[in-house]
């Protein structure tokens, strides 16, 4: 069984401006989990553990799903619930076109019977996660919620299989769909 999902990869300048505002939260008396720099991605779709066969179905269709390049800027710091978050993101400026994408992949993997999520798709960087909340951490959001990441012109997505170890998931490229 492999463990896989789909995401846009992020230049490393972007990865790096993102890693700064870490420093910030870390300052915060929460207990945080921080995305490698390494791994930071704009998840399209998690698909979890599949078996070879499937893989390979997975592969065959998503050669059929692109788009035509598009912009997308990082911009601000937010997360899932302002008031007590469990995860810390960067949203998107991308005219909904990373949205059309993860429809899109959905309606091509739906026929492998591949579920679609019920939790509405909202595209993001996730930069931390909560171990443990303290109110301290709301400050430092604030502190760097208005930080912009750049910008760049997505022309590509990944198929990623992720191992999960104690020293947090690694992720490796199975196949790279180029519009
Ligand atoms: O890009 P983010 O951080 O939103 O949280 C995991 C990460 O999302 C998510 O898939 C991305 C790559 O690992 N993920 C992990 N397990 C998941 C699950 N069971 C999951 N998403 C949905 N269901």
């Amino acid at each position: 069984m492999t463990r896989v999902f789909i995401a846009i990869d992020l230049p490393a300048e972007i990865k790096e401006r993102i890693a700064e505002t870490q420093k910030v939260l870390a300052r915060s008396c929460a207990r945080l989990t921080f995305v490698a720099p390494r791994n930071m991605h704009i998840t399209l779709k998690f698909i979890g553990e599949v078996e070879d066969e499937m893989l390979e179905a997975i592969r065959s269709a998503l050669q059929g799903v692109s788009a035509d390049p598009f912009e997308i800027a990082i911009r601000g710091v937010g997360a899932n619930n302002l008031r007590r978050p469990r995860v810390v993101w960067s949203n998107l400026e991308d005219a909904g076109k990373t949205g059309g994408l993860h429809d899109a992949i959905e309606e091509a993997l739906a026929p492998l019977g591949i579920e679609r999520e019920e939790r509405a798709y909202t595209p993001h960087i996730t930069i931390a996660r909560v171990r443990q909340f303290d109110p301290s951490l709301l400050g430092a959001i604030e502190q760097v919620m208005a930080k912009e990441f750049g910008s760049f012109r997505a022309d590509r997505y990944t198929l990623k299989k992720s191992t999960l170890t104690k020293q947090g998931p690694r992720y490796e490229d199975l196949m790279e769909v180029v519009w």
